[in-house]
C-alpha cells in the first residue's frame, strides 16, 4: 500500500501590489503591504512595483518584512507633459495626476512581459485606484482606494453615467447624488478636480475615463476605511459596484515604531520635535498641515501667520519648501516659545499622536482625515480640492468631529475669525472633541486583533490566497 502524505507545502500565493506615485496614494498602500505580509502569515509573497525615483519610499517597507517583499523596478515610461526625472506627483503642478495616470499607462508593456516571463507570476495584482487600464493584465484585479467609500460612490457615478451640467457657466450649479446615501451634493466647483476637466472626443480624457471605469469591471475594491464611519457607502458600494468583493481595511496606520518616518524623512530632528512638545500641556498644541500636495498661496500663508499670532495659540505649522519665503517677516520671532515651523515634511502621525496636540487644522485629505480620526484630534477643516470637500462634509456634518474653517484652494480666511475659532479649538470644552474621542476608539478597535477591519484583512488574503490555489 502506498501512503501519499501531503509533503508539499501549499505554494505562496504571489500578489503583485501597483501603488500610484503620489504621496497620498503611496503611503497606505505600502503601509497595507505590511499588513499583508505580516498577517498573511507566510501564505503570501509579495512583489511591489515601482520606478526608479520611487524605490527609496520601499526602504522602510523592505527592510521591515524580512524579505517577503520584493521590489520590481520598470523604468519609468517618458511622457510629454512629464519633464525628464520626474517620477512622482509630488514634483508636479497639480494637473500632473491626469499626466502621470496617462504616462504609467505605457508600462503595460514591460509588465506583460514580467508577469509571462516570470518562474511563479502574481495571480492577483492590488493597484491604486489611478491604475484602471491594470485591469488588464490579465490577472485579478483588485483596486486599492486611498480615499473614502463616498469618494468612490461619487466616482463610479460620476464616471459610469458622466452626469452634464443644465448651467455650463455657473460653477455654483449644484450637482446632487441621489442614487447615494444622504443624497450629497456639491457646487460644481467642489466635484472631482479630474472630472471637472474631462473633454468628451478628446483620446487622453477617453483614456482616463475608461481608467474609472475599469475599477468598476474589476474582480474586488480594498478600501482605506471601515464601517463605524462610511457602513452606508460601503454597503452601497457592494450594491452599487458590479461585484459585492469589497474589503474595508481601515485606517490604515504605520507599522509600530514606524510612526515617525512615513513618506519620508523628518525635515526637523524627531527628538527636538518630540521635545518641544513635551514641554507643552495636553491638548493646547495645534497641528497645520496641508497634506503632501498642496501649496498655499502668499495671501493665505501671510492669513494664517496672522491667525496663529492672534491666536495666543501653542502651534506646530508645517509649511512646503516652496512657500517657505512667502512667511511674513519677523512672524517665527514674534512667536518664539509658542509656535515651531517645519519647513519641509513632518512625521504627522506622531505629531497627532502626541498628547500635547488639541487640534489639527488640515486640507482633509483622506490620509489624514483617518490619521485624526485614529488619534482622536479636532479637525479644523480647510479642504482645497479632489475629494476633500467630501471629507470634509463627513468629518463635520455627518462624523461631527471637526469644524470649519475654511474652504477652497483660491480661499483667503478672515485671520481675525481664524483667530477666534484656532483660540477655542485647544481651550473650548467642545462637543466636537468628547466625539472625536470616542471615534478614535472606534477606529483603534477596527483594526485590533479582533476588529472589523482586521476580520476583512483576514478574509481578503483568504480569498486571494484561495484564488491563487484555484489557478
Ligand atoms: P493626505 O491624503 O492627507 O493628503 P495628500 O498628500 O494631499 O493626498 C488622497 O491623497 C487624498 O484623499 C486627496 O485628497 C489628496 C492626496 N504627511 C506627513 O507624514 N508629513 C507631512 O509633512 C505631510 C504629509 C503624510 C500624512 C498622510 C499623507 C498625506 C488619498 O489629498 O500623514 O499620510 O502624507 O495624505
Amino acid at each position: 500500500m502506498v501512503v501519499v502524505t501531503e509533503q508539499h507545502k501549499p505554494n505562496k500565493t504571489h500578489i503583485l501590489i501597483f501603488p500610484f506615485p503620489a504621496q497620498g496614494h503611496m503611503i497606505p498602500l505600502l503601509d497595507f503591504s505590511h499588513r499583508l505580509a505580516v498577517r498573511g502569515g507566510g501564505s503570501i509573497s509579495i512583489t511591489v512595483l515601482v520606478t526608479p525615483g520611487n524605490l527609496h519610499f520601499l526602504r522602510r517597507l523592505l527592510s521591515s518584512t524580512a524579505g517577503e517583499i520584493n521590489p520590481l523596478v520598470l523604468p519609468f515610461p517618458s511622457h510629454p507633459s512629464i519633464p525628464n526625472g520626474v517620477e512622482n506627483v509630488k514634483d508636479l503642478p497639480p494637473s500632473g495626476f491626469t499626466s502621470m495616470i496617462h504616462a504609467l499607462r505605457n508600462l503595460h508593456a514591460p509588465l506583460r512581459s514580467w508577469i509571462s516571463e516570470h518562474p511563479s507570476p502574481p495571480s492577483a495584482i492590488v493597484s491604486d485606484i489611478f491604475l484602471g487600464w491594470t485591469h488588464r493584465l490579465g490577472l485579478r484585479r483588485f483596486v486599492f482606494s486611498p480615499s473614502a467609500a463616498i469618494t468612490c460612490c461619487i466616482l463610479n457615478h460620476l464616471w459610469l453615467e458622466m452626469p452634464t451640467r443644465e448651467k455650463p457657466g455657473d460653477d455654483n450649479e449644484v450637482l446632487e447624488f441621489r442614487k447615494i446615501p444622504t443624497s450629497p451634493k456639491y457646487p460644481w466647483w467642489q466635484v472631482s478636480t479630474i472630472y471637472r476637466g474631462y473633454v468628451d472626443g478628446d483620446p487622453f480624457w477617453e483614456f482616463i475615463r475608461d481608467t474609472f471605469r475599469d475599477n468598476w469591471a474589476s474582480w474586488g475594491l480594498v478600501i482605506n476605511s471601515f464601517s463605524d464611519i462610511e457602513g452606508v457607502y460601503l454597503e452601497h458600494l457592494k450594491r452599487d459596484m458590479a461585484y459585492d468583493r469589497v474589503w474595508a481595511v481601515g485606517p490604515i496606520l504605520p507599522p509600530p515604531g514606524h510612526d515617525n518616518d512615513r513618506g519620508g524623512p523628518t525635515t526637523l530632528p524627531i527628538d527636538h520635535l518630540m521635545t518641544w512638545l513635551d514641554a507643552r500641556d495636553d491638548g493646547h498644541v495645534i497641528y497645520v498641515c496641508f497634506g503632501s500636495q498642496t501649496v498655499l498661496t502668499e495671501a493665505q500663508v501671510r492669513a494664517l501667520a496672522s491667525g496663529l499670532e492672534k491666536s495666543g495659540t501653542h502651534f506646530v505649522w508645517v509649511i512646503k519648501d516652496s512657500a517657505c519665503d512667502t512667511i511674513p517677516g519677523g512672524f517665527e520671532d514674534r512667536v518664539t516659545g509658542r509656535g515651531l515651523v517645519i519647513r519641509g515634511w513632518a512625521p504627522q502621525v506622531a505629531v497627532l499622536n502626541h498628547r500635547a496636540v488639541g487640534a489639527f487644522l488640515t486640507h482633509c485629505g483622506w490620509n489624514s482625515v483617518l490619521e485624526a480620526v485614529a488619534s482622536g484630534v479636532l479637525m479644523l477643516t480647510w479642504p482645497m480640492q479632489a475629494d476633500q470637500y467630501t471629507d470634509a462634509n463627513l468629518v463635520v456634518d455627518q462624523l461631527g468631529v471637526g469644524v470649519r474653517v475654511c474652504e477652497g484652494a483660491d480661499s483667503v480666511p478672515d485671520s481675525d475669525e481664524l483667530a477666534r475659532v484656532l483660540a477655542e479649538s485647544t481651550t473650548g470644552k467642545r462637543e466636537e472633541k468628547e466625539r472625536a474621542k470616542k471615534l478614535s476608539r472606534a477606529a483603534l478597535d477596527a483594526v485590533g486583533e479582533s476588529g472589523s477591519s482586521t476580520k476583512e484583512l483576514d478574509a481578503f488574503i483568504e480569498h486571494v490566497v484561495s484564488l491563487g490555489q484555484a489557478k
